[in-house]
């Protein structure tokens, strides 16, 4: 439990040290004002670390529930609570607290992002009284991890990520000529697939080698009806030989 001076002094201060991107959002809910702040942007794989002001405004003091939900990330289990339903066990982040009056408390949490791109910190949800309110939802944009392996279960890929090539199956047709066909592009999109399917648009040389096929026939059929006339013409000498023989006897 910390006091309301030093609360805010340490909001200002994530704000002013997180980085440039930092961001910080206020809700009023009931007597609370309830702060949230968080980095902007982060890279794939680190923890992205929230801070939570809760300040009760009032001058008696009060309970309220927070629930922050856990969705597509990991998280510190150690902290977390679940709840089993019939598709699944969700889990959140849950906190119960009495905040005296004109005082407030300050939590941090953290998790991690599955995947790279715009990351939505789900509704936080909050209860006094039995009565529910939910604040905003938030955005946080996850940029590629340089670190030299292009992750594709990531989301990784030639345009968000130098660690990508071209050429991957990573949701991207970038039909660069790099030799390589790029699975992600329409049917004539990238080169490269073109000049695989080439041995398939061959047929004019297949046509030259049935050509050249054809010529042994034709001679053979030359030489059989030549040697069939020079028969011919021997079995007809021998003929009229003998008539001639004959005809002088
Ligand atoms: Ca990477
Ligand atoms: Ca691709
Ligand atoms: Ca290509």
């Amino acid at each position: 439990m910390k006091n309301k001076f030093f609360g805010l002094i340490l909001v200002l201060f994530l704000f002013f040290s997180l980085n440039v991107f930092a961001v910080t959002s206020v809700e009023q809910v009931n007597d609370f004002n309830i702060y949230r702040a968080f980095p902007g942007k982060a890279v794939f794989g680190e923890e992205i670390w929230m801070l939570l002001l809760i300040e009760n405004n009032s001058s008696a003091t009060q309970s309220i529930k927070l629930t922050e939900l856990l969705i597509d990330c990991d998280f510190n289990k150690d902290s977390a609570v679940s709840i089993d339903f019939n598709h699944g066990t969700e889990w959140n982040y849950f906190w119960d607290l009495t905040v005296p009056a004109n005082e407030s408390v300050t939590l941090t949490y953290w998790f991690k992002p599955k995947s790279i791109g715009s990351f939505i910190v789900p509704s936080m949800k909050t209860e006094i009284d039995s009565k529910i309110i939910y604040l905003e939802s938030q955005l946080i944009e996850i940029e590629c991890n340089n670190d030299l392996k292009c992750d594709l279960s990531a989301g990784e890929n030639y345009l968000n990520c130098l660690d990508c090539s071209t050429g991957l199956n990573d949701g991207i047709c970038d039909f660069e000529s790099d030799g390589k066909c790029d699975s992600d592009c329409e049917t004539g999109i990238d080169a490269d697939c073109i000049e695989l399917n080439e041995p398939e648009t061959i047929a004019p040389q297949n046509e030259e080698i049935i050509a050249v096929d054809s010529v042994p026939q034709n001679n053979e059929l030359i030489i059989a009806i030549g040697l069939f006339a020079v028969l011919l013409i021997l079995i007809i000498a021998v003929f009229a030989f003998k008539k001639l023989k004959e005809k002088f006897k």
